[in-house]
């Protein structure tokens, strides 16, 4: 009798973290939604984060959505005859499974194109990305003096493969 109790008890538990964690439903993981603030009357700004895909299938970043801006692109930089541009991505940006993609300071981001109100440093904003295989997934982040942006991480993204760990595994003789 106890036992049967239990097991209700255990299973609706179960049911209940389930229902509780909707980002399970993703396998994707993000870092730190960073704004760029604006300085003056800075029609325009950009959004930062890191996506990791911790499923075993790729997926691919489509598009971003917010109300901040007019328009709101996802971007890339390039080097153009030693100038450096950033231009919009066709066809998205791919997430493939395992892999961390970085959207920072000279490289991908998402644009926000005609702010609608300047960009506050210190204050939360909005962005909703929309994944291929996800779906819509909207992100809360603050906005930081271009200063205090945290530049994408100078490791390499294979940080994690065997190789460099064997390397900093201290030998034993
Ligand atoms: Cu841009």
């Amino acid at each position: 009798m106890l036992s049967l109790i239990l097991q209700r008890v255990f299973a609706a538990v179960l049911m209940g973290l389930m229902m509780l964690s909707p980002a399970m439903a993703s396998d994707l993981m993000f870092g730190t939604l960073q704004f760029r603030a604006t300085i003056g009357s800075m029609p325009s700004s950009a959004a930062y984060l890191s996506i990791t895909n911790h499923g075993a299938m790729a997926d691919r970043l489509l598009a971003a959505e917010s109300s901040l801006s007019r328009k709101t692109e996802l971007h890339t930089m390039e080097v153009t005859n030693g100038v450096m541009k950033m231009r919009q991505i066709d066809g998205g940006i791919a997430i493939p499974a395992g892999k961390t993609i970085q959207l920072a300071p000279g490289g991908f981001h998402v644009m926000l194109i005609g702010l609608k109100a300047p960009l506050n440093a210190d204050e939360h904003y909005q962005v909703t990305l929309v994944f291929e295989k996800a779906g819509k997934i909207k992100l809360t982040g603050l906005a930081k003096r271009p200063a205090d942006l945290k530049m994408p991480s100078s490791h390499s993204t294979d940080t994690h493969s065997p190789d460099a760990h064997s390397m900093n595994m201290p030998k034993s003789n």
